[in-house]
């Protein structure tokens, strides 16, 4: 199989079992990450919501089912209410029986609740995802789904009087502090784990903690990766050599460079190797169906540190080939038009409908987070911030104008880093990219956080094992214990 057909498959289940995903708007990224081999029994069994299709304006009745989730096997009556929030791709049963939140609810009595967030998944509020559509896909409509969840849930099975508690991680890391915020009345309690709180066009952070992450295996492996990628931009300058570096990379068809969109996708797309390993360093994700969890940062930077392999574009070419056989992926597509074309589909049923479509609408129109090379102090090259923008009037007719003004509107709504709530915990991991839009460092002794050195993105909510740092079991107690000092207050 092609990658590229491979790809469309893989826009659609990369999603299925990740509750932890923000990132996974970034193309190359999401070429790779998918590392589903098998579809997980739960037990739990698909419910169905009637939700409203718009919740700021009082004439639409329009109505939608949305899908979600109950685990009741610790649910004691005067236990707390769990509310797992779903984010940018299908809510994934498997945390309806792993995960530490489970280990919470047990020791506390909850009963638990997850709600797949709309327009993902199989919560479809729309007859497609034209941009029309999308207008009704924002996490102001998102909060204001589990504001409605909870209070028809509540009052249905009498649990008004429970106190709820939201656990989110990632983008719905930011939703479970937000629903706090906007919500207080409705939600006790929220354990928002590598939120980005703080929205932001332009995000070269990401790339410099990618950078530091690497050479914290190998101080070496960030200059060896820049070198690799330096050379690379080089190459592109001249189409002689692409016959060699279709050959090299494995690509589905020989390289066409027509404008700069082409090859910043291409670079983009091979960059995305070392982010998605970064973001999910040693992450105990294979409950999820995740496979290629063997493939670590120590891995990558071992490639790149080989000299047999050759010079370092020959190392950076093994990782892309690593890559590829790990997911299974017969050939590179890097085609930027063939990416256009399957982001412009607005079919439920189509490439990049898992997904891609609605959160890279999200960026453009709430919070930007483009993982730009802009910053000179990381490996990386020839993606800037203008290539990423630029897609949002491809796929949405968005303008670099109005992405600004979103954003700001974002930060002006939630209030960024200045978050003003309580009983807030931020749990962060050292190595995640993302903690640099986080909160990593208390606020105030009602918002905490929880600094884990060494993990990367969402480690304390993945199910604990043996091998875990002492750290994280240390975070996953800390957060539990103020979890339960809240409860009791
Ligand atoms: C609820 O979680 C427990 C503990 O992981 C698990 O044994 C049980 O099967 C789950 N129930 C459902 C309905 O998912
Ligand atoms: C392509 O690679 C071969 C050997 O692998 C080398 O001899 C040749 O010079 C390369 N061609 C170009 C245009 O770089
Ligand atoms: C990762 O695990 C797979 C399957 O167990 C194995 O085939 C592969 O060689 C491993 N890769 C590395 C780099 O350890
Ligand atoms: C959108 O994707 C679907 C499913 O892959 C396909 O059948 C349809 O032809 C595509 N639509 C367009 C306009 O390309
Ligand atoms: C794109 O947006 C502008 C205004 O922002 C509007 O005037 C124009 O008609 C839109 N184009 C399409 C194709 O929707
Ligand atoms: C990497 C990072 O930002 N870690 C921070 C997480 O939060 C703690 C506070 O508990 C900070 O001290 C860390 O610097």
């Amino acid at each position: 199989m092609a990658f590229h057909s491979t790809w469309i498959v893989l826009w659609t289940i990369l999603f299925v079992f990740s509750l932890c995903t923000v990132g996974k708007g970034h193309k190359g990224f999401v070429k790779f990450a998918p590392r589903l081999h098998s579809t997980q029994n739960s037990e739990a069994e698909e419910k169905w919501f009637i939700q409203k299709l718009d919740h700021f304006n009082g004439q639409d009745t329009r109505e939608w089912k949305q899908r979600y989730f109950v685990n009741d096997t610790f649910a004691h009556p005067d236990g707390p209410v769990f509310l797992m929030i779903g984010g940018e791709g299908p809510a994934n049963p498997a945390w309806m029986d792993h995960g530490t939140w489970l280990t919470y609810a047990e020791k506390l009595g909850a009963l638990c609740f997850m709600l797949e967030h709309r327009f993902y998944g199989k919560s479809h509020p729309t007859v497609d995802l034209s941009t029309d559509g999308l207008r009704f896909l924002s996490s102001r409509q998102a909060l204001a789904d589990l504001a409605h969840f909870r209070t028809v849930m509540a009052k249905a099975q009498g649990l008004s009087s429970r106190k709820w508690v939201a656990f989110g991680g990632s983008y719905p890391g930011s939703l479970a502090a937000w629903f706090r915020l906007k919500y207080p009345h409705l939600v006790y309690a929220s354990a928002a784990t590598s939120a980005p709180v703080h929205a932001q066009v332009n995000f070269p952070e990401y790339l410099e903690v990618v950078r530091r992450s690497l050479a914290s295996e190998n101080s070496n492996c960030p200059l060896l990766v820049k070198k690799a990628s330096d050379t690379l931009v080089e190459l592109l300058k001249d189409p002689t050599t692409y016959d060699n570096i279709s050959k090299d990379f494995n690509l589905c068809s020989k390289l066409q460079i027509q404008s700069e969109r082409d090859s910043a996708y291409f670079l983009e797309t091979l960059a995305g190797n070392f982010m998605d390993v970064v973001q999910y360093n040693q992450d105990n994700r294979a409950f999820e169906g995740v496979i290629g969890t063997n493939i670590t940062i120590e891995v990558l930077c071992g490639v790149m540190a080989d000299a047999s392999l050759g010079d370092p574009y020959a190392r950076y070419a093994a990782v892309a080939r690593l890559m590829m056989e790990t997911f299974s992926i017969k050939c590179l597509d890097v085609s930027f038009n063939n990416y256009l074309r399957d982001m412009t589909n607005t079919s439920w049923d189509g490439p990049a409908a898992g997904g891609g479509r609605q959160w890279v609408y999200q960026t453009c129109t709430e919070f930007g987070f483009y993982q730009s090379t802009d910053s000179p102090n990381q490996p990386f090259a020839g993606f800037p911030l203008e290539y990423h923008v630029k897609q949002c009037a491809d796929f949405y007719n968005v303008s670099a104008e109005q992405l600004a003004e979103a954003v700001a509107q974002t930060n002006e709504y939630y209030g960024g880093y200045d978050i003003r709530s309580s009983r807030i915990v931020f749990p962060n991991g050292s190595i995640d990219p993302w903690h640099a839009l986080g909160i990593t460092s208390d606020i105030s002794p009602e918002l905490p956080a929880v600094f884990i050195e060494g993990t990367a993105h969402c480690a304390n909510m993945y199910p604990a094992r043996s091998q875990d740092p002492p750290q994280l079991a240390l975070a996953r107690d800390h957060i539990f214990l103020l979890l339960q000092q809240w409860l009791q207050e």
